[in-house]
């Protein structure tokens, strides 16, 4: 029998909040400085995928190999202007449908939680004054692998107190997708996450999911 949707867990860069333009500004200047090409298209791949590992890919266009040190300050400079940039981020970058679908869960009785591969989650939801909104929040800092293994949702299924078979995930990344089935959870896939075929729902946005479906 279908097990209840008793908890949902969030991604939440491309889900609650749009960050995807400040990663790849951010990315986009550290790239210029090193002469290495970068563009939009490629920054699709990084969607869901840590720090590290989105560096990796970037670097796959350099012309020269760099090293673990040259490779921990050039993360760092870009963190560094992604933090600036992300100082200006307002509730009114939330992505439409994002408020009113917590406040929704909430008034259920429906747990809610963060699970991003972020490391700068705390800062992103103090800007946007959700700080205080979630049950329990699994990011970045708290994790060894990132998506698709399943380590963040794990843990923010842990954190809320619900086995995994109980939770569903909101998903814009397809390695958030990947993640969320191999920890046995349900995912809905919105932004560019609604085109993989296997994700469990799928809506354009928070604000076009029908959740009268998903939680029956
Ligand atoms: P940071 P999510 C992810 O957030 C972003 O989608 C991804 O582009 C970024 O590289 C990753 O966080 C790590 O971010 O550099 O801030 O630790 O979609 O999992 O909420
Ligand atoms: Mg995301």
């Amino acid at each position: 029998m279908k097990k209840p949707i008793l908890g949902v867990i969030f991604d939440l860069d491309g889900v609650i909040v749009s960050t995807d333009n400040c990663h790849y500004l951010a990315w986009k200047k550290m790239a210029d400085e090193e002469g290495i090409p970068f563009d939009r298209t490629i920054n699709e791949r990084l969607r869901g995928v840590s720090r590290m590992e989105s560096l990796s890919i970037i670097l796959e266009k350099a012309t020269r190999e760099y090293s673990d040190a040259e490779k921990e300050a050039m993360a760092a400079r870009k963190n560094g202007y992604y933090v600036e940039l992300i100082g200006s981020l307002t509730p009114g970058d939330m992505l439409p449908g994002a408020m009113d679908t917590l406040q929704m869960l909430k008034k259920k009785g429906i747990r809610i939680a963060i699970g991003s591969s972020s490391r700068n989650t705390p800062i992103i939801l103090r800007q946007i004054q959700l700080d205080n909104a979630f049950d329990a929040v699994a990011d970045g800092n708290a994790i060894t692998r990132s998506k698709p293994d399943p380590e963040v949702f794990l843990l923010a299924a842990k954190l809320l107190g619900l086995p995994a078979e109980n939770c569903l995930v909101v998903e814009d990344a397809d390695a958030g997708v990947e993640a969320a089935l191999a920890g046995g959870m349900r995912v809905l896939g919105v932004g560019g996450a609604a085109q993989n075929p296997k994700a469990t729902f799928a809506a354009a946005s928070l604000e076009k999911a029908d959740f009268n479906t998903i939680l029956n």
